[in-house]
């Protein structure tokens, strides 16, 4: 199952307590104070990371503790510090308040690192409170504690590029002919059911990043198929891809699926449509394909550099498409990285 959204509780671990101690030495008489500072608790720290690409790794966690600081010792010894941790996850994380819904913060950035829960000072030994006035201070202080709190994690992927289509119109092999990643495919619908994410990386070292989601299907909105939960991950995306069944391979009208799909996509998300985008006529291997893309060029009333005819599974066009959807990411602002 794939995880995009978990609740958790953290706290951040509890500074060790400062000691009273003394000198014991032979020789030396009134030894002096010598009780040594607790440790501090260890902190919790969320890190975005292009390595994962869901909150799976949380599933089962529901609270998540750092350690705590060790008391101090005698001989002015630091207690050990508590150990800190890390939650690694993937950008385009949002961190919410799980009461209010409110954003703490967005985890974008590879390798964005906020230290969300402190850990607690460790508190301070008598060695510490020694004066010219006060040459053996039986004091000593505890140790404070760390910081907690509820947070909602919700994931809502970061791709340049997003694909749509129904079930089988080839999202996932076209993503697999494009980039490196190897995903599921089947000629049945629905195979992929939760998003994959690649990229394709250029000559410059530049990356496109893709997501390929569900399939979608009439009705959608009213919880048809997979619903609509997943479009969450290409809200971010700079370009949409309509990736249509050219080949009409389930019998339905390639127009009809163009148009199905945009009003699926308007019921979840206005911005949704109005992103810049490009629809790829898939299976033009096919002879079927010759005549539903004559039919569908005379009902498309879009700019026909939107169009693009191609058979992922021979690789003709992809090139055209790789291009097209770098000149539109790069033209809409996408940062290079
Ligand atoms: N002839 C032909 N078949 C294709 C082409 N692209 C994909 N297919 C076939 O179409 C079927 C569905 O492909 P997928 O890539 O799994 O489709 P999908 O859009 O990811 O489907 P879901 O994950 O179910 O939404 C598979 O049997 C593919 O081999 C193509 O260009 N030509
Ligand atoms: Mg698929």
């Amino acid at each position: 199952m794939f995880t995009d959204g978990v609740r958790l509780e953290l706290v951040a671990g509890k500074g060790g307590n400062g000691v009273i101690a003394w000198r014991r030495e032979k020789y030396i008489p009134k030894g002096g104070p010598s009780g040594g500072n607790g440790g501090d608790g260890g902190s919790i720290i969320i890190r975005a990371s292009r390595h994962f690409y869901s909150l799976d790794k949380y599933r089962n966690k529901r609270l998540i503790a750092a350690g705590d600081g060790k008391q101090g010792g005698s001989n002015k010894r630091h207690g050990a510090n508590g150990k800190s941790l890390i939650l690694d996850v993937p950008c385009g994380t949002l961190v919410k308040n799980p009461e209010t819904g409110e954003v703490m913060r967005d985890m974008t950035e590879d390798g964005e690192e906020w230290e969300i829960c402190k850990g607690g000072r460790g508190g301070r030994g008598n060695e510490t409170f020694k004066t010219p006035t006060n040459r053996a201070p039986h004091k000593c202080t505890p140790g404070r504690p760390g910081t907690s709190c509820e947070i909602e994690l919700e994931l809502k992927l970061i791709a340049d590029i997003g694909f749509v289509g129904f079930p089988n119109a080839g999202k996932s092999t076209l993503l697999s002919k494009i980039t490196s990643k190897e995903v599921k495919i089947g000629n049945y619908p629905f195979t992929t059911l939760a998003p994959n994410l690649s990229y394709i990386q250029f000559e410059d070292f530049s990356r496109l990043y893709i997501a390929d989601i569900p399939g979608i299907i009439k009705d959608a909105h009213k919880d048809r198929g997979l619903g609509l939960t997943f479009l969450r991950h290409i809200e971010r995306s700079e370009v949409l891809v309509y990736v249509i069944d050219a080949a009409g391979t389930d019998v339905r009208d390639p127009f009809e699926d163009f148009t199905t799909l945009t009003n699926e996509l308007e019921s979840y998300s206005r911005d949704l449509i109005n992103k810049p985008f490009v629809v790829v006529l898939n299976k033009v291997d096919r002879d079927e394909s010759q005549a539903f893309v004559s039919k569908f060029r005379k009902k498309f009333h879009f700019d026909s550099s939107k169009l693009v005819l191609v058979s992922a599974l021979n690789g003709e066009g992809l090139d055209t498409l790789i291009e097209k959807m770098r000149s539109i990411a790069q033209a809409s602002g996408k940062r290079y990285e």
